[in-house]
């Protein structure tokens, strides 16, 4: 039993995935023998309905000068980040003068560059060194810090209250939400506004995109969960919007409460999520149902294509791989080599299994017949540019929503 992170009631895990190394913790030969790895055990709480996980690393394990993920590596994330700071602008900046806007979880400066490039005064707080430098070093201001209710208090001090506090895949990466919340609370100005996305449960829970769970992501938020945790400040969500990215997220629209009109859009989510049964523990155990039959099925498909001599090369070496890798046992005898553009996860191999990772020309010169697309929740913008190999006979494998050719 351990206390839910939100509200603490004991809950109990409803699926082991076992033991999980870090996501993002792609390492070289002479780091095998120390790898960690820490028991991934996921809970649902059936009085504020937040799925989470039981046990997690320290932060400092997992965001630091070493960080693997470059936000800029996805030209599709990009114009979508421009098309949010667009919508932040039109829709909560054109009343103020001289507005001011916090990014947590700022990376490489992919969304800030937008406001820093429009005049807009920005401060993008990230912890994980190497990927705050590539946005300092275009002019974007960042902190190099983790976000928190103190952070908050200081930034206040030497700038002023915030118009719009963002935040993209990072919210659901805090274990101490109510420290982050804390500090949201205080950031804003009476009419100012919290936005931010991230994977959402609905679509983990449809789709079995299991591998939406591994170290970074302590949480799978719905609407109920986060309009839960905000009541506690005194705020309400006031927008949700659905979004493709990352294969299926909510961007959550939040005031202080009463400072702006609650669309009928949030009601109306809520009620799907009950027609869903996000609201009832017997949903999680369908869920862990699936991801077992899915797990079965990809681990049967890589054995017969091995059995037939083919060769299989995973393409995308994403943190939620190593969700996929390690709990269906994909072994580098299955898959040859991962490719992935990201030159710091290049020369490594994969968290756990051990898969090498290589650089994209590894891929295009000598194309396998199989494809593991790893990168699904990028599926529209790489197979755009991957007609050759689908023109040299290449196929695709791919397991959300279902294991399969394509
Ligand atoms: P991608 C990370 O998850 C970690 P990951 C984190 N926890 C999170 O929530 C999201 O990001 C936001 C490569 N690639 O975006 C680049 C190609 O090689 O699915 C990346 O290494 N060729 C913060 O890691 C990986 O794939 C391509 O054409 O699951 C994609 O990682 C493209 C488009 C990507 O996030
Ligand atoms: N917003 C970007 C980056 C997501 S990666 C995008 O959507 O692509 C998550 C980022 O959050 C990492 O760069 C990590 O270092 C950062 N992060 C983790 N904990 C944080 C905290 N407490 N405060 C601020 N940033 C944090
Ligand atoms: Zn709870």
């Amino acid at each position: 039993m351990k206390d839910c992170l939100i509200c603490k009631t004991p809950i109990e895990p409803f699926m082991s995935f076992g033991k999980m190394p870090l996501g993002n913790g792609f390492l070289l030969p002479s780091e095998f023998e120390q790898e960690y790895f820490y028991e991934m055990l996921v809970g649902f709480c059936p009085v504020c309905n937040m799925v989470q996980l039981l046990e997690q690393p320290d932060r400092e394990r997992m965001f630091h000068e070493n960080y693997a993920f470059f936000s800029g590596t996805s030209s599709f994330m990009a114009k979508h980040f421009a098309l949010f700071a667009q919508d932040v602008i039109q829709d909560y900046l054109t009343g103020s003068t001289d507005p001011f806007v916090v990014e947590m979880g700022s990376n490489d400066g992919i969304m800030l560059q937008n406001f820093a490039q429009a005049g807009i005064r920005h401060l993008g707080v990230e912890p994980s060194r190497n990927v705050a430098e590539v946005a300092i070093a275009r002019g974007i201001r960042t902190v190099t810090e983790f976000f928190s209710a103190d952070l908050a208090s200081k930034i206040v001090a030497e700038n002023g209250q915030a118009d719009a506090f963002l935040a993209a895949n990072v919210m659901c990466h805090i274990p101490y939400l109510h420290s982050i919340a804390e500090g949201i609370k205080v950031l804003l100005k009476p009419n100012g506004v919290l936005m931010f996305e991230d994977p959402y449960l609905g679509d983990v829970v449809e789709k079995t995109s299991y591998d939406q769970i591994y170290d970074e992501h302590t949480f799978l938020f719905s609407v109920t969960s986060i309009g839960y945790l905000f009541a506690q400040y005194g705020m309400e969500i006031v927008d949700v919007v659905p979004q493709h990215t990352h294969g299926g997220s909510m961007r959550y629209i939040i005031s202080h409460k009463g400072a702006r009109p609650v669309s009928e859009r949030v009601h109306a989510q809520r009620q799907k999520e009950i027609a869903m049964g996000l609201n009832r523990p017997e949903t999680f155990d369908q869920f862990r149902q699936s991801c077992e039959t899915s797990r079965g099925q990809l681990k049967q498909l890589l054995e017969g294509l091995k059995a037939e001599g083919k060769r299989v090369v995973g393409y995308g070496a994403t943190s939620k791989s190593t969700t996929v890798i390690n709990y269906c046992g994909i072994t580098p005898d299955l898959v040859e080599f991962i490719s992935d553009t990201t030159p710091i996860k290049q020369g490594k191999y994969s968290p756990g299994a051990h898969i090498p990772v290589m650089g994209y020309e590894k891929f295009t010169e000598n194309y396998p017949e199989y494809a593991l697309l790893f990168a699904w929740n990028h599926k529209d913008e790489i197979m755009a540019k991957e007609s050759a190999f689908i023109q040299s006979g290449g196929r695709w494998i791919v397991y959300v929503p279902a294991v399969g050719i394509v």
